[in-house]
């Protein structure tokens, strides 16, 4: 799996629509994606897609350079659902269709059915007419997971080791699952994600690679918030290991919001349903601007109208100096339960 600065032919996205998920029936979340989908279009083809009955709509609202096709899905999270691509020795990419249950099943998952998500990754594979690698019997994410592309993945004890994954494989077989679909070497095991991150502390929005051997981590000093000690863990864990190439890690901490909760006018917003995670006011929320994403060249990172979107933007611009910081205000979509890293997946570049 190459590393997200690897050069993208396209990114993928999916058009949220779900009003027990997003609210007023998803129109203020629809702006956020379309401002997401025109930032990443000036830097990277995007192809979003939406079901029949919001193709119009979403033709309308989306940037005229944006590619939108009719593909149903059963919400709007194209990086957990899509397929994870990977490329060959010889330049050929392919996707890894990772088998979804809504990020816990029956046993925590966020809606069901989910039945249609699982088949977004082979619907793209078959669109864009690449070979496809199902992973029958292992349950995983793409936000589950970050790679260096040289060997290394990174990712979080408390979603992949969760009983509601996959309770019948130890941490060793786990690891060769990974080995086996990624071409990994060695897996990185950071021990929580975010708190209240409710995909089980999803990788994606707690560290990221930003290049071979370096990592961001998002990080507070805040000793009162129960959000420092799993910063403190992840960092002393860090600092101990290696990765696949032998390198030892330099860590560099990444701001973190002020927490953030529903407001009950943002809760009372959105459709109760018995088959879908309920939003209450003063819920927190997993907000993070590791939760970017990197595109030929730019990083795509969620704003929060707070203090610290600067300082985060700043950050970031320092670690990755030949890449352009694109601020996008996100709170719409991290009401969904995620953010732009969650609602993007990069197709890498390959060669024929
Ligand atoms: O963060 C993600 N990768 C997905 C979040 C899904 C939330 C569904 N409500």
């Amino acid at each position: 799996m190459p590393a997200e600065w690897s050069p993208q032919s396209q990114v993928w996205m999916l058009w949220p629509e779900r009003p027990d998920n997003w609210r007023y029936g998803a129109k203020p979340a629809q702006g956020a994606f379309a401002k997401v989908a025109a930032a990443i279009a000036d830097h990277t083809p995007v192809t979003v897609g939406v079901s029949a009955d919001q193709f119009e709509n979403a033709c309308a609202r989306l940037d005229p350079r944006v590619r939108v096709l009719e593909l149903s899905a059963n919400d709007a999270w194209a990086r957990d659902v899509g397929p994870t691509f990977v490329v060959d020795g010889h330049g050929g990419v392919r996707g890894v269709d990772w088998q979804f249950n809504a990020w816990g099943g029956l046993a925590g998952g966020l809606y069901q059915p989910w039945n249609r998500d699982d088949q977004v990754a082979e619907k793209i594979c078959r669109i864009e007419g690449i070979d496809r690698y199902r992973s029958d019997g292992f349950v995983l994410e793409g936000g589950a997971i970050h790679v260096d592309g040289e060997g290394t993945v990174l990712t979080t004890e408390e979603c992949l080791l969760h009983s509601n994954r996959n309770p019948q494989l130890n941490r060793a077989q786990i690891e060769a699952q990974l080995r086996l679909y990624l071409g990994a070497e060695k897996i990185l095991w950071l021990p929580e994600g975010i708190v209240d991150d409710e995909t089980n502390g999803h990788i994606d929005n707690m560290a990221c690679f930003v290049a071979p051997g370096q990592i961001a981590l998002a990080w507070t000093d805040n000793v009162d918030d129960p959000q420092h000690a799993c910063c403190q863990r992840a960092w002393d864990y860090l600092q101990a290991q290696r990765d696949a190439r032998g390198r030892a890690l330099k860590v560099h901490k990444i701001v973190l919001p002020q927490p953030l909760a529903h407001t009950a006018e943002e809760a009372d917003g959105i459709d109760i349903a018995r088959n879908a995670w309920p939003r209450r006011a003063g819920a927190r929320m997993a907000a993070s601007y590791i939760n970017f994403l990197i595109s030929n060249g730019a990083l795509i990172v969620p704003a929060f109208d707070d203090p610290a979107d600067q300082i985060a933007a700043n950050q970031l611009a320092d670690l990755m100096p030949n890449h352009q910081v694109i601020q996008i205000p996100c709170r719409e979509i991290l009401l969904g339960g995620g953010n732009i890293h969650c609602i993007t997946q990069q197709q890498p570049v390959g060669r024929a």
